[in-house]
């Protein structure tokens, strides 16, 4: 597809993935299963919707929209993994803007939910995101196939848990006070496993889903990890160059915290060549599917994840 048209549908299907997204995360919390209205947790329930709807890129749920997409696989399926994906991503932004954690009062343009209700209700919140989404998950409603919700199961569990996202969240909490400061590969360790391994969910669900051959989900866990990557010296660099009012942050915070950054490890400029790399890496991960001009949406995803502004 020609650059700029390519450019405009990724526009297109993002703001697609989005809307859908939105409607069918409300549609969930409001149909959420409860053993009866004698005793609603109401609040919870407020918080869960105050975390989960109305704001975000929702970057996740469309690479698991477009990734399943490559394989023919539209509606329900996709739509379901991508919403848990990002109930996930959502109670995970929760717990890091917490007094515990990052202590930050705006997420998204709005109040942190800790700040919006109070801080036991947003670790209940974020709770209840975790734990939900893996009941959307595993709800036959997802998938007919139980092989294929345990196998979305265990790459979810895992994308998530000690050896993905919170693994890596602690990771970073302990190089804040540790005596010596993570080296680089170390840096590029827990990146991947704190921001890296949901976003390498979202491309792998598609394989899973779209029953991908061990070659094409070879090559999309390859691109998903080039993708995380680029993402997060992106955000790296959005901090130090002091552009970051729209992460809800202030510049330059993460280096100043002593959080482990690559553009302190690297530099600024070979932080940008090593993010063009990983673009370029993710490209070409792509053309090994094998699937042709079909995967031109998601080459123009890694373009826009490593341009972002926000
Ligand atoms: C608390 C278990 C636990 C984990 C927290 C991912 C993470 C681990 C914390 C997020 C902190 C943070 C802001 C990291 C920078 C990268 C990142 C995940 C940014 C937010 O993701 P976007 O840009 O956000 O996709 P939106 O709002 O668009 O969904």
């Amino acid at each position: 597809m020609e650059a700029a048209a390519c450019a405009e549908e990724f526009r297109r299907r993002l703001d697609a993935a989005a809307d859908a997204t939105e409607s069918a995360l409300d549609a969930l919390l409001a149909t959420a299963p409860l053993p009866g209205e004698i005793a609603r947790p109401t609040r919870l329930l407020e918080a869960m919707r105050y975390s989960s709807l109305g704001g975000g890129k929702r970057l996740r749920p469309f690479l698991v929209i477009e990734s399943a997409r490559l394989f023919g696989v539209v509606g329900e399926a996709a739509l379901r993994t991508a919403c848990a994906l990002e109930m996930i991503h959502c109670y995970s932004l929760v717990h890091d803007d917490l007094p515990a954690m990052d202590d930050d009062d705006l997420r998204r343009g709005r109040p942190t939910t800790h700040k919006a209700f109070d801080e036991a209700t947003a670790i209940l919140a974020g709770d209840g995101l975790l734990t939900y989404a893996f009941d959307v998950v595993a709800d036959p409603k997802t998938h007919p196939d139980a092989g294929v919700r345990a196998a979305l199961v265990l790459a979810l569990a895992r994308a998530a848990g000690l050896g993905g996202m919170v693994g890596g969240q602690a990771l970073d909490l302990a190089a804040e006070t540790a005596a010596t400061p993570l080296t680089l590969e170390e840096t590029l360790q827990m990146q991947a496993m704190k921001t890296g391994a949901l976003l390498r969910f979202a491309v792998d669900a598609g394989g899973i889903l779209g029953a991908a051959s061990v070659a094409q989900a070879r090559a999309l866990t390859r691109y998903g990890e080039a993708l995380g990557a680029a993402f997060q010296i992106a955000d790296d660099i959005l901090d130090a160059e002091g552009d970051s009012a729209a992460l809800g942050k202030r510049a330059g915070k993460d280096a100043e915290r002593g959080k482990a950054t690559l553009v302190g490890l690297l530099g600024l400029d070979a932080a940008r060549a090593r993010r063009d790399a990983l673009v370029a890496e993710a490209t070409a991960a792509l053309r090994e599917t094998g699937l042709g001009e079909g995967t031109d949406i998601l080459a123009e995803a890694a373009r826009f994840v490593a341009a972002r502004r926000n």
